[in-house]
């Protein structure tokens, strides 16, 4: 059925590609037919670990809104709901590959190796951008990015070296807009939402990336909410047309479905890796919670419209599908209780962080000493040692 009012061309949607039903039934969509090998040689253990990502990653956002509320974090933005397509991609991709985020994207930043203590050190205000990309116990997974669509532009950016590396390997340093793509071996993700996809920022990297064939996959995760702004008033058409237009293979799938999510990432950044260039993937999701902590979503949205999202939550699919497939009771409850004590773990862990030395918040600013810096410098250190001398008065 086309979800699309009737325009001048009339184009039907096919149904978003989907693998398991919203009760976890392996029961694929007429579209999905096409990518079912992707999914050859996945077995139950994989399964069984995209399902303890999701779990863990679950009970750790509860954690975090936890200590947002009690005046830990400065704020927190909640993943959950999106759990499935996070996982189905992240795990897509290979250890090569780069991942540029927005800020929402907390299964795929485990999954990829960031530890959940530093993703809550930026929430904290511990550190200014995040965990150190060069580290590659963090999986190539870039920093976390609330400038709307500017990671879709880094991520064109590195897409870019990618494939220029690869023709300098090939003993070329030409780079022709238009020309077929070349193996590069490893490929770009870029995640954003549907809110972003209206700026002018993920507009001009589709068509860059279109342009100059760049080995990247451009993820939208649309969870209907931009904020306060629901999904139909940013697009009249699905958002996957859009990359069509560019001239990009795109498609939607079941945002809350990981086999779909893995099946179509796997595909999309096999072709980009091997010279086919990007592409795109629209995930339908949802936001379960709220935007962040600083938001009430019951102000705009209908508890209805909750309600039905959340009897298509990813992680009871997941769940159905696996007991479906024989595994036991024992299995879910060791998950439980290890989602439990991880989520311990890092409250504990984030609570007895030494806070960083003040000064650090100078230190990267320009590479050389700059007057107004020193002045703000001098300025923090008078300001904090005015302190001291209270302390010394009251004591
Ligand atoms: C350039 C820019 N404009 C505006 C904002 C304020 N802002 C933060 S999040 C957001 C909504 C983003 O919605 P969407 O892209 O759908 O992602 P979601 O938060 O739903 O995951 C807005 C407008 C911003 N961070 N950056």
């Amino acid at each position: 059925m086309s979800q699309t009012p009737k325009l001048a061309v009339d184009m039907v949607d096919p149904d978003p590609i989907r693998f398991l039903d919203a009760e976890g039934r392996y029961s694929p969509s007429s579209s999905a037919a096409d990518y079912a090998a992707e999914l050859d040689g996945v077995g139950i253990e994989e399964f069984q670990q995209w399902y303890r990502d999701m779990v863990e990653t679950r009970a750790f956002d509860t954690e975090a809104t936890h200590l947002q509320r009690q005046g830990q974090l400065a704020l927190w933005v909640p993943s959950i709901g999106q759990e499935g397509c996070q996982v189905g991609l992240a795990h897509a991709t290979e250890p090569q590959d780069h991942i540029f985020p927005a800020y929402r994207e907390h299964t795929v930043a485990k999954v990829r190796g960031v530890s959940f203590v530093e993703l809550l050190k930026l929430f904290r205000g511990f550190t200014h951008g995040g965990w150190d990309v060069t580290d590659p116990a963090n999986g190539n997974f870039h920093l976390y990015t609330l400038v709307l669509a500017a990671q879709a532009q880094h991520a064109n950016g590195y897409a870019l070296g990618q494939l220029l590396d690869a023709k300098l390997r090939a003993g070329s340093s030409a780079l022709d807009a238009g020309e077929q793509g070349i193996a590069t071996g490893e490929a770009t993700m870029a995640f954003y939402g549907d809110g972003t996809s209206s700026q002018g920022d993920a507009n001009e990297a589709l068509i860059f990336a279109a342009s100059y064939q760049t080995p990247s996959v451009f993820v939208v995760q649309n969870n209907g909410w931009a904020i306060s702004v629901p999904f139909e008033r940013q697009s009249r058409t699905p958002l996957y047309r859009r990359a069509l237009g560019f001239g990009m293979r795109a498609v939607q799938i079941d945002g809350n479905d990981p086999l779909a999510a893995f099946a179509v990432g796997r595909r999309f950044m096999r072709l980009a890796r091997e010279g086919g260039g990007p592409g795109y993937i629209e995930a339908l999701t949802y936001r379960i919670g709220a935007h962040t902590t600083s938001d009430d979503p019951t102000r705009y949205r209908e508890k209805a419209e909750l309600e039905a999202w959340r009897d298509r939550d990813p992680v009871e699919r997941m769940e159905a599908y696996l007991r479906e497939l024989g595994v036991d009771e024992a299995f879910f409850a060791e998950v439980a209780e290890q989602a439990d004590r991880e989520a311990k773990r890092v409250r504990d862990a984030i609570l007895q962080l030494p806070p960083p030395d003040a000064d650090s918040m100078f230190a990267h600013v320009y590479t050389e000493a700059h007057p107004r810096i020193e002045e703000q410098r001098t300025w923090l250190e008078r300001y904090e040692s005015s302190f001291e001398a209270d302390e010394e008065i009251t004591a």
